[in-house]
């Protein structure tokens, strides 16, 4: 039986006569599901034009816009990996991930071309660049390499169960891995979470903060609402809270996915004090670092809707614990998606009870197939149906999770366990302090301590402020928790995702 996740996601609003409904909306261009699925046809005549075959990945360095999905899914259709890659990275990052995949094709947008031209040279197994924008530079160009193609094209006959794209994903050490997406999990991401828990609908439409090269982004602009005949808006500039607001009174949409930070700063955002979040928005979702609760209070508060916070990863895919409408405890991560199993185990492997801490473990219809060429970390992720997340959780008597941090940023002060995440948690309810990381500092003894790195609000000062930070944790959580060092820095190191890289700042690069 054949199974191509293109037939599944676009080809059938075309058949249930969506054909002229707009999927699209780059702020600039439109596709509607019967173009995007014409030139997805086309996309995969070029390919096979450009000698490129069935398993072979091409590279994508691409903006939001309306080219992304034409290059994402035409290859898809084609039987062709498409590997998008995040947008921020170097040119070395870049040089590794199109060796290490064995890029054909890179499919770059016109904005991006300085930060790989001087590598394209390099790359052994690259043999066309294909520029989406108004000039090529000596390149090729996507809309007349597209305008050369006609629209008949027999979609590869392709398996469920064979890979479809691939996800880099930028664990807490190393480089890159290449995660291996199979044809059916977009389809399982979009029957769980996104029918099961934000219960989205033909007549939704989406705006997304994270990046199509996200998955977070990739299933919330994407796989979501192609999987009901929705509608998305696509924005291709950097999501600050002036771009936000205006696409949200702009367009209406009625389900905005962001993450915390952003949450955060627009609601601090005093430029934009008096902006609503648009008539129709019904619901929000948050990903990538655990919401605090000050911040989905505040922003019910001043929108009127709640703030989903779940948590996802690039090897699942997408969200697999969440809260859910009517359902909603800010500070945790909320259930185990309707779809999804998870497990809390210590160092032995043996279920934790209710209450104690444990790495979260998922078993989930959407995980990827493994890490490409990376047997040793495979193993130790893949774990026959169970993925090994890494994250330590905590389950209360009600079946809830609460994000205790990341298995290997989890440290002992006195011989007991303490979670950056609750100092950070602690720390963010001052009401100086707008972001906190803390890792474990040596004092002159060599035992570890806590020590704080802390981003204040605009109009916080310094006066007073250490000892004013330790106190209130202490009061919070506990004498033994509280920062004994604390640094005031403007920014935190982050990865794409928006999770705080804790590991920079304990080896001192980071601040
Ligand atoms: O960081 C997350 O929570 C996340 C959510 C959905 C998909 C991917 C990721 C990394």
């Amino acid at each position: 039986m054949t199974y191509n996740a293109v037939t599944w996601l676009l080809d059938r609003n075309v058949d249930e006569g969506r054909g002229g409904k707009i999927v699209f909306d780059d702020t600039v261009s439109q596709l509607t599901y019967g173009q995007l699925q014409q030139q997805t046809r086309r996309v995969g005549n070029m390919l096979r034009r450009l000698g490129v075959r069935r398993e072979e990945r091409v590279a994508m360095i691409m903006l939001d816009t309306v080219d992304f999905p034409t290059v994402f899914l035409g290859a898809i259709r084609a039987g062709v990996i498409p590997v998008p890659l995040n947008t921020l990275l170097t040119a070395e990052q870049y040089a590794y991930i199109l060796g290490d995949c064995r890029a054909r094709v890179l499919f770059v947008s016109e904005a991006l071309l300085p930060v790989v031209k001087d590598i394209i040279g390099r790359m052994p197994d690259l043999e066309h660049v294909v520029v989406s924008g108004k000039e090529a530079h000596g390149y090729k160009k996507l809309a007349d390499e597209i305008a050369r193609e006609n629209d008949v094209f027999t979609t590869a006959p392709t398996h469920a169960d064979e890979p479809a794209f691939w996800l880099y994903s930028s664990g807490s050490t190393g480089m890159p891995k290449g995660v291996r997406h199979l044809h059916s999990n977009m389809a399982a991401t979009a029957e769980t979470y996104a029918k099961q828990v934000l219960g989205i609908r033909e007549d939704d439409v989406g705006l997304s903060a994270a990046k199509l090269f996200f998955a977070y982004g990739l299933g919330n602009a994407l796989t979501f609402p192609m999987s009901v005949g929705a509608s998305t808006v696509l924005n291709a500039e950097r999501p600050t809270p002036a771009v936000m607001f205006a696409l949200l009174n702009k367009y209406h949409p009625s389900i905005f996915f962001g993450v915390p930070t952003l949450f955060a700063a627009m609601l601090n955002d005093e430029a934009m004090k008096g902006q609503g979040g648009g008539k129709r928005l019904r619901v929000c979702t948050s990903a990538g670092e655990a919401l605090p609760e000050s911040v989905g209070n505040a922003w019910k508060a001043r929108f009127g809707v709640d703030i989903l916070d779940g948590v996802g990863s690039t090897e699942l895919l997408h969200i697999f614990l969440s809260n859910a409408p009517g359902d909603i405890k800010y500070g945790s991560s909320g259930r185990p998606v309707p779809g999804y199993n998870v497990r809390l185990v210590n160092e032995l492997g043996a279920d934790v009870a209710d209450g104690e801490v444990g790495e979260l473990l998922v078993d989930a219809p959407s995980a990827g197939e493994s890490y490409w060429n990376q047997r040793a970390k495979s193993r130790a992720t893949f774990e026959g149906a169970w993925t090994r997340t890494g994250d330590k959780y905590i389950r209360d008597s009600d079946g809830r999770y609460t994000f205790c941090g990341r298995a290997d940023d989890m440290f002992k002060v006195s011989g007991i366990w303490v979670s950056p995440f609750e100092v950070e948690s602690a720390l963010i309810t001052h009401p100086a302090v707008l972001e906190a990381a803390v890792v474990p500092e040596a004092d002159p003894e060599g035992l570890l301590k806590p020590k704080a790195y802390v981003v204040l609000r605009p109009e916080s000062t310094k006066e007073g402020l250490h000892e004013a930070l330790k106190e209130h944790v202490k009061q919070k959580i506990g004498p033994w928790k509280y920062p004994r060092w604390i640094d005031v820095v403007e920014s935190l190191p982050k990865t794409a995702t928006g999770k705080i890289q804790r590991f920079k700042l304990r080896d001192g690069e980071g601040a």
